[in-house]
C-alpha cells in the first residue's frame, strides 16, 4: 500500500495500481513452449498484472530485438520500464518483490 498525493489530498493506493498507471505495460519477451517463459507467465498472471506478450521467433539467430534490448538471445526476457531481466529465476523473484503482497 502507498500513499498518493493527488489534488492536495492522499490517497491510499496499491502497488498493482502504480503498475497499470504506467505509461508503458511491462514487456515479456517469450516463446510459447518454453518452460522458463510458462513461469514467468505464470507469476505474472498470479500477481494480475497486466503485460505486453512479444513472441520471439524459436530460431535463436533471428531474435534481434532480444540481443538489442537484453545484449543476449535467451527467454526468457522482462522489460519493465529500465529494468531488464533475461532470466527467469531473477524475473519472478523481482515480481514477487516489486508487485507481491506486502506482508
Ligand atoms: N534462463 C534459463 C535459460 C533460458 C533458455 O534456455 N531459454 C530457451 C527457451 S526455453 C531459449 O531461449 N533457447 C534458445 C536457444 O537455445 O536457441 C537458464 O538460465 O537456464
Amino acid at each position: 500500500m502507498v500513499a498518493k498525493l493527488i489534488a492536495g489530498r492522499y490517497f491510499l493506493t496499491t502497488s498493482k495500481d502504480l503498475a497499470s498507471e504506467r505509461m508503458e505495460k511491462m514487456k515479456l519477451y517469450d516463446l510459447d513452449s518454453c518452460p522458463y517463459c510458462m513461469m514467468v507467465r505464470d507469476k505474472l498472471s498470479e500477481l494480475g498484472l497486466e503485460y505486453e506478450k512479444i513472441a520471439v521467433p524459436s530460431y535463436r539467430p533471428n531474435r534481434k530485438e532480444v540481443f538489442e534490448v537484453s545484449g543476449q538471445y535467451l527467454v526468457p526476457v522482462l522489460v519493465d520500464g529500465d529494468v531488464v531481466l533475461d532470466d527467469e529465476d531473477e524475473i519472478i523473484a523481482y515480481l514477487d518483490k516489486k508487485y507481491g503482497q506486502q506482508p
